[in-house]
């Protein structure tokens, strides 16, 4: 019998919130996953620290809560030690892009074979309202009352320049779309990196501005590099420009976690060690 995926845990996010649509999206793909075949003990979800790393306690998978900024070297550890798990990034845009950024940097170089879901809301949404390397320039939040003087960076030509193998954006009022990106991201072998807009209903409410400007790319070949890097120019995180949502950038190379493995130790030594390590834990 398939397993109930949403805990029991008090849900505590903000009515609007847009961390409800990843959470059940992810369910979803998750369930559809399993009834494929795919044990859900071999998945484990890493939060970082925000309103969006409560996934951990949402939803009924094997989870982390990693500190700040460390989604991605926790997620890195296990995938190492384990490369027959998929390991899920949950991580808020302060946790990835401000606090962890190097860690995306070099998750990607590396092209480690995990999935980075950033819920880019553009704001620190848990210390109520301070501005994130996405948020626009001039904005009024909880630290900068007179407005920010920094551009935003673009965290998706980040991800191409560093070697990340695939690149997408999705929106949480897009439901469809955001559920077929994350299976995608999941079943895609190395870095994967999802920015989704997520609502932040309560500091930073782009719900009417995304909608108006959220569209879906249909022509796009996300095989093309330079195509990539133009199409994610088109909007640079702070204008009132168009806002292209779909795979950006996709392609195939050698994982980190491939290389790393190789000729280190048979799959049963492996397993064994595994089991052996377990069992000390009692
Ligand atoms: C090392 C460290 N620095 C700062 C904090 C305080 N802190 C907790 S959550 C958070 C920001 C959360 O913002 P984001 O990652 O965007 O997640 P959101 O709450 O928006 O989902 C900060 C600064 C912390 N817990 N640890
Ligand atoms: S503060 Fe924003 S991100 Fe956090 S739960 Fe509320 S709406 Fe969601």
């Amino acid at each position: 019998m398939s397993r109930r995926l949403i805990t029991e845990a008090k849900n505590t996010w903000c009515p609007g919130c847009g961390n409800f649509a990843i959470q059940h999206m992810l369910k979803d793909v998750l369930a559809e996953m399993e009834e494929e075949g795919r044990s859900l003990d071999e998945v484990v979800l890493v939060t970082g620290i925000g309103c969006h790393g409560k996934m951990a306690d949402y939803l009924n998978i094997n989870s982390f809560y990693a500190i700040h900024g460390r989604t991605i070297p926790v997620a890195t550890g296990i995938k190492l030690a384990n490369p027959d798990l998929s390991v899920i990034c949950c991580a808020g845009d302060g946790d990835a892009y401000a606090e962890g950024l190097t860690h995306l940097i070099f998750a990607a170089k590396r092209n480690m074979d995990i999935t980075l879901i950033v819920h880019d809301n553009r704001v620190y949404g848990l210390t109520t309202g301070q501005y994130t390397p996405t948020s626009p320039l001039n904005f009024h939040g909880r630290s900068t009352p007179g407005g920010t003087l920094e551009k935003p960076f673009n965290p998706l030509e980040l991800a191409l320049v560093s070697g990340a193998t695939y690149i997408a954006r999705t929106y949480t009022r897009k439901l469809d779309h955001l559920r077929a990106t994350l299976r995608e991201a999941i079943d895609h072998r190395g870095f994967s990196f999802v920015d989704v807009l997520q609502i932040c209903a309560t500091y930073y409410n782009m719900t009417k501005p995304y909608n108006a400007r959220a569209y879906e790319m249909e022509d796009h070949d996300p095989g093309d590099f330079d195509a990539a890097c133009t199409k994610m120019r088109e909007w640079d995180y702070s204008s009132d420009a168009a806002i292209a949502l779909g795979t950006f950038y996709r392609t195939t190379a050698p994982t980190f976690d491939e290389e790393f493995g190789n000729g280190k130790q048979s799959d049963e030594e492996r397993k064994e060690a595994i089991a052996a390590l377990l069992d000390t834990r009692g």
